[in-house]
């Protein structure tokens, strides 16, 4: 793979498609999202649209009770690509996110950065959106191309609308939909096996799954490079990480964010 033309590309559009990167644990993947389904966690976290359509599955932070996924997170190559697109010295493995648009769901994710929702800050991350069944661009992920260099956050939402912060004052995310000719927006067709992997400042969102056929589950992983630092938000954020003893700007040195790869030919 020609890392340094992926690098700079990640580092100028914010997002990327790797092609078959995790070809060999889409069974492995299925498996745990069986699982977890079977038996979510209390962060559980799923949509029901009102006009009746499929529900739109979320559950947080699995990874250390879901074997299927702790195999993939320590086991596959994907804390090394993670330190290769970070140009870190290693990969801190932050929370795994699972995202099943069933058959039908009118759900739309709203466009929104995942960094507010988030106790850590760092210019070093990366998010990998990792599909377990044929994407085509209607259902894709889709990212705004360099907005993760905007300089600017806009205001965390739950997917229902709701403010995610009591009196957070930030700006509220434009209107992207109606001015979609000013941006640019990366999407793909996708296998899987393929990954979109996107800074964590990106605007990035995705529409409702009308496809009645298909299903559309996501395996999405966080990390976290070598400037990575504890946010307290003041607030609940999401994932809810309100039981760690940090304050704002302590170190991820932590159990719950391990260092999974460690690139002994940095400095
Ligand atoms: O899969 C989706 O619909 C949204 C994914 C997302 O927002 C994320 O992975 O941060």
């Amino acid at each position: 793979m020609d890392y340094s033309t992926l690098i700079n590309d990640f580092k100028q559009n914010g997002a990327i498609v790797l092609r078959g990167v995790f070809n060999d644990w889409i069974p492995n993947l299925k498996k745990g999202i069986d699982s977890l389904i079977e038996n979510p966690s209390s962060r559980e976290r799923s949509y029901k649209p009102d006009d009746g359509t499929a529900p739109f599955f979320q559950d947080l932070c699995n990874w250390k009770r879901i074997k299927e996924f702790e195999n993939f997170i320590t086991n596959s190559e994907m804390a090394k690509i993670a330190s290769v697109l970070m140009e870190s010295k290693y990969a801190r493995f932050f929370h795994d996110h699972v995202l099943v648009k069933e058959p039908g769901s009118s759900i739309v994710t709203p466009w929104h950065q995942d960094q507010p929702y988030y106790c850590v800050e760092g210019k070093k991350n990366v998010s990998f959106w990792i599909p377990l069944d044929k994407i085509d661009s209607k259902v894709c992920l889709k990212c705004i191309s360099g907005s993760h260099l905007w300089g600017k956050i806009h205001k965390p939402k739950r997917f229902n609308g709701e403010d995610l912060y009591e009196n957070d004052k930030s700006d509220e995310m434009p209107d992207i939909d109606k001015n979609i000719n000013l941006y640019d927006v990366l999407s793909w067709e996708l296998e899987p096996g393929d990954a979109i992997a996107f800074n964590f400042r990106v605007i990035h969102g995705a529409d409702a799954n009308l496809n009645n056929l298909a299903r559309r589950r996501v395996f999405s992983a966080r990390w976290i490079g070598d400037d990575g630092y504890f946010v307290d938000r003041k607030g609940k954020g999401s994932p809810p990480f309100e039981y760690l003893n940090l304050k704002t700007g302590d170190a991820l040195n932590i159990p719950d964010f391990p260092i999974i790869y460690l690139n002994d030919n940095r400095k």
